[in-house]
């Protein structure tokens, strides 16, 4: 079987996520970049994406997904990113904080908590591995808050408390996101805020910041990935910078599939 070319192995087939995902797009252009002209990609979500990997690395078989840091995947199975020599997937991407565009004026305690917040890759690895672990997303993002007062401090001195103010920032449900966005409502919580959370497909997202619906979101992987929605919302919102810079996106194979080291390798 093993002598079998990878893609006779595996259907031609590369395990993604929810279609919405700026990385299926890159994926996309990956296939046509390296005329990868049977190989196709298999949507389906993040949970489900790393439940495939997770069994083929169970049995030692050969997958290739769509996958990106920060992510616990990382941490918990031996991955490596193949070689884009093409650039299909971008270089290094942020994720920038967008807030709408009244946010200012109106709530600036939670404008300037959301303009400061910024962290690493492995800060936010930490949360994700715990939700991974099976803790409640509200209680890593506290667990982690506990562990790391400088940096909450660093996001809040100054910041005058509010009183019971409402707010709502909107989120997709990918690993990432779920731990920044429960991390800075929790400490916007601290400050009075009673903030709402909602997790919503890509577009809406943009959608709901461009149109006041939500007061902002900190999961806006740029420039490439989310650079369609940002390139049609951008006039709309307030775009506060990086929150996390060094993130990644790519196609992931475990480190036994030794001699698959770049997506030129896929057509071996
Ligand atoms: N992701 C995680 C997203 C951005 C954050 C890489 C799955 C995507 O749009 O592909």
């Amino acid at each position: 079987n093993a002598k079998k070319p990878l893609g006779e192995q595996i259907n031609y087939t590369i395990t993604g996520i929810d279609a919405g995902g700026g990385i299926m797009s890159a994926t996309d252009k990956a296939i046509e970049d390296y005329k990868l002209t049977n190989w196709q990609l298999q949507p389906s979500s993040s949970a489900a994406m790393t439940s495939t990997l997770e069994k083929a690395i169970k049995d030692k078989r050969p997958i290739v997904v769509t996958g990106w840091t920060p992510h616990w995947m990382f941490t918990k199975y031996d991955l490596k990113f193949l070689k884009d020599p093409k650039e299909s997937f971008g270089t290094a991407e942020s994720i920038h904080t967008i807030v709408r565009q009244g946010l200012k004026k109106d709530e600036p305690s939670a404008y300037t908590v959301l303009d400061r917040f910024h962290w690493t890759p492995e800060e936010m690895s930490d949360v994700m591995l715990d939700v991974n672990n099976g803790m409640d997303p509200e209680k890593a993002a506290e667990k982690w808050i506990k562990a790391n007062p400088d940096a909450v401090a660093e996001w809040t001195k100054g910041v005058s408390k509010v009183d019971n103010h409402k707010l709502k920032l909107t989120y997709v449900a990918w690993d990432s996101e779920i731990a920044s966005t429960n991390v800075v409502a929790l400490v916007l919580n601290q400050l009075g805020y009673d903030t709402t959370i909602q997790a919503m497909e890509i577009q809406p997202m943009w959608a709901s910041v461009a149109t006041d619906a939500a007061d902002g979101m900190v999961a806006a992987w740029l420039p490439r990935t989310s650079g369609a929605f940002y390139k049609d919302y951008k006039d709309k919102v307030d775009d506060l910078g990086p929150n996390l810079e060094g993130a990644q996106l790519g196609l992931v194979v475990p480190t036994y599939m030794e001699n698959i080291n770049s997506i030129e390798d896929l057509k071996k």
